[in-house]
């Protein structure tokens, strides 16, 4: 048996230098297992799923489903939405610009119509985490004082005021990379390496908003899958996903129907689902914390073998007898 400081003992066993050193940055570092949006909180140790309600004319799978001549028809939007809610969607993720790649973008007013009548039907009736997809400072500020719990902007508050705007608004933010806009961003994107480059990208917003007075606690990251990327970064960026865990912050990840899946399986985007499921479960077992999905029930379940299994590692010997 080697010999040990006294320290080391644990019981009659020796806690190994790799088990220490977990020890100690855990006392100095803990992790956080709540996330806070606004009034409301989610366990960062759970798989969160997000339901997707767009209220756009055109986004790639589910565009018009939603309006009627302009505006949304809000018996189908709450509809919707309770099925979510009751599938086990713990946040709904509103929007009405649509970022398909070549999508045209909508007028501001356009945008902030749609949003708000719908935010303020959800919100009133439902007690649940209502996040508003926008790069717009005007409606960052207004969805804030409607109730709004997060803001997804896939801009990542570039647009001029949106960091100011979301600070001030007090709410958590996803901020996410895309390479140009969604009208070019899949004509040529380029990177040096899209790992490193995305994490360059993100780790310079986080500064940013840390300036800017908005804490990286209220921050979670998302790289973007199908945004100014080609088949092949996506793939990698799934293979490569666990590497945003050094920017110690939670992940969101968005796959549901998108083309990556399409190409790989050669389905139309209704027929993505069971494609969609296997991105999400291994971008989950690879540390993604929130998905994005159109299809919020089987996702669910299947988030929950997954859950089965981080635990099982996180508390190992709990499941035994
Ligand atoms: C709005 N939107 C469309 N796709 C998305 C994705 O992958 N992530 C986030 N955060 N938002 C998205």
């Amino acid at each position: 048996m080697p010999v040990r400081p006294f320290w080391t003992l644990k019981g009659n066993l020796y806690w190994s230098s790799f088990e220490l050193l977990f020890i100690c940055r855990q006392k100095l570092n803990p992790v956080q297992t709540q996330f806070h949006f606004g009034t409301r909180v989610l366990d960062r140790r759970v798989p969160q799923v997000m339901g997707i309600l767009n209220i756009t004319a055109d986004s790639f799978s589910d565009g018009g489903e939603l309006l009627d001549d302009g505006k949304p028809r809000l018996d189908l939007v709450l509809k919707r939405a309770e099925s979510m809610i009751q599938a086990g969607a713990t946040i709904l993720d509103i929007g009405a610009e649509s970022t398909r790649p070549g999508a045209v973008a909508v007028p501001e007013s356009v945008e902030a119509d749609r949003v708000l009548v719908v935010l303020e039907a959800l919100s009133s009736r439902f007690d649940t985490i209502l996040s508003v997809d926008t790069s717009s400072p005007s409606l960052m500020t207004q969805a804030a004082a409607l109730g709004a719990g997060l803001i997804n902007d896939v801009r990542a508050l570039t647009r001029p005021g949106a960091l100011q705007a979301a600070t001030a608004s007090g709410l958590p933010v996803c901020l996410m990379h895309m390479q140009g806009q969604p009208a070019d961003m899949q004509e040529n994107p380029v990177y040096r390496q899209v790992v490193d480059d995305i994490m360059a990208y993100l780790s310079a917003r986080i500064t940013a908003c840390e300036k800017s007075g908005l804490s990286a606690q209220r921050l979670i990251l998302d790289p973007g899958f199908g945004f100014g990327k080609t088949f092949g970064n996506n793939l990698e960026l799934l293979d490569r996903l666990e590497n945003f865990s050094v920017l110690k912050l939670p992940l969101l990840v968005g796959m549901s129907r998108k083309r990556m899946l399409g190409t790989i399986t050669g389905k139309d985007e209704q027929e993505r689902l069971a494609a969609g499921i296997a991105a999400a479960v291994i971008a989950v077992m690879k540390g993604a914390w929130i998905v994005r999905t159109h299809d919020v029930a089987p996702t669910v379940d299947a988030l929950k073998v997954c859950h089965a299994l981080l635990q099982r590692r996180a508390e190992p010997g709990k499941d035994r007898g």
